[in-house]
């Protein structure tokens, strides 16, 4: 192969913009600048492509240059590629210990399905609030209504069995939104009690407040009616006094699960 042959392929502009002839060798392309080619003498033109010439060519320094341009531009595409990496890798640990942490939730759990809402917070780190699947959600809580009639005692250990408790009320809204999905021929225990000597006590331990109670009117009428029921009696919902051991259903009532 001649090099004057290889030369005459043509002057264009290198990376760097400078003018450059390209010589298309063997495997790769040689950028030599134009100062470089002054120096080349006719001989090294004409002559077989000598190991002197190619040494001669590829110590200067435009070569050097060229190389350092393509260096510098492959560092920064490495460099982007392992900031996208570590980006992917730091997603993909997150969701999975997000999983892993879910999951540890839902084993605590003696639940086997679990129905969720989205919150509408987005800054809320746990985004969904769940109840057990066939409970109802209102607020904060979830509740789920006990058809089989019990004593007081036994209703409160039911609803223990499930992780929840009797039903504790601290609102019209919270009482009027569960007693709607309630017979009205029917009174269901709640989780209210007389500890003795008319001592109202709610089984979460949270404090009695005489101005957030819905008794009927003339209730609570009877020392010895030491657990509370919510039933209907003349077109309105409200609490009765009534003996423990008496035979009711009752509603349980749970916190919501925030996953
Ligand atoms: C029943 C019983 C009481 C209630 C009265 C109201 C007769 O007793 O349910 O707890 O206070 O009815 O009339
Ligand atoms: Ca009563």
């Amino acid at each position: 192969m001649f090099l004057g042959a290889i030369l005459r392929k043509g002057w264009h502009k290198s990376s760097e913009g400078r003018a450059c002839f390209l010589l298309n060798t063997f495997s790769e392309n040689i950028y030599i600048n134009k100062n470089l080619m002054n120096k080349l003498d006719s001989s090294d033109m004409d002559a077989d492509f000598p190991p002197a010439l190619l040494k001669k060519i590829m110590s200067h320094e435009s070569c050097h240059r060229f190389s350092k341009v393509h260096l510098t531009s492959f560092t920064i595409y490495f460099l982007l590629l392992t900031i996208l990496f570590s980006i992917a890798l730091i997603t993909l640990f997150k969701i999975y210990s997000r999983f892993l942490e879910v999951k540890a939730i839902i084993k605590e759990l003696n639940y086997t399905e679990l129905e969720c809402t989205k919150q509408h917070s987005f800054l809320e780190y746990k985004v969904w609030s769940c109840c057990p699947k066939d409970w109802k959600p209102f607020s904060s809580h979830c509740y789920f209504t006990v058809s089989d009639s019990a004593s007081w005692r036994e209703s409160e250990e039911k609803c223990s069995s499930m992780g929840a408790h009797l039903m504790v009320i601290h609102s019209q809204e919270e009482q009027d939104f569960i007693t709607k999905t309630l017979d009205p021929k029917a009174a269901y225990y709640i989780g209210l009690s007389d500890a003795g000597h008319r001592q109202w006590r709610w089984v979460d331990q949270t404090p009695y407040n005489e101005s957030a109670t819905f008794w009927h009117q003339g209730e609570p009428n009877f020392d010895h009616e030491q657990c509370v029921t919510v039933n209907h009696r003349k077109s309105d919902w409200g609490w009765n006094d009534v003996t423990c051991n008496g035979k009711q259903k009752s509603v349980c009532q749970v916190k919501k699960i925030y996953l």
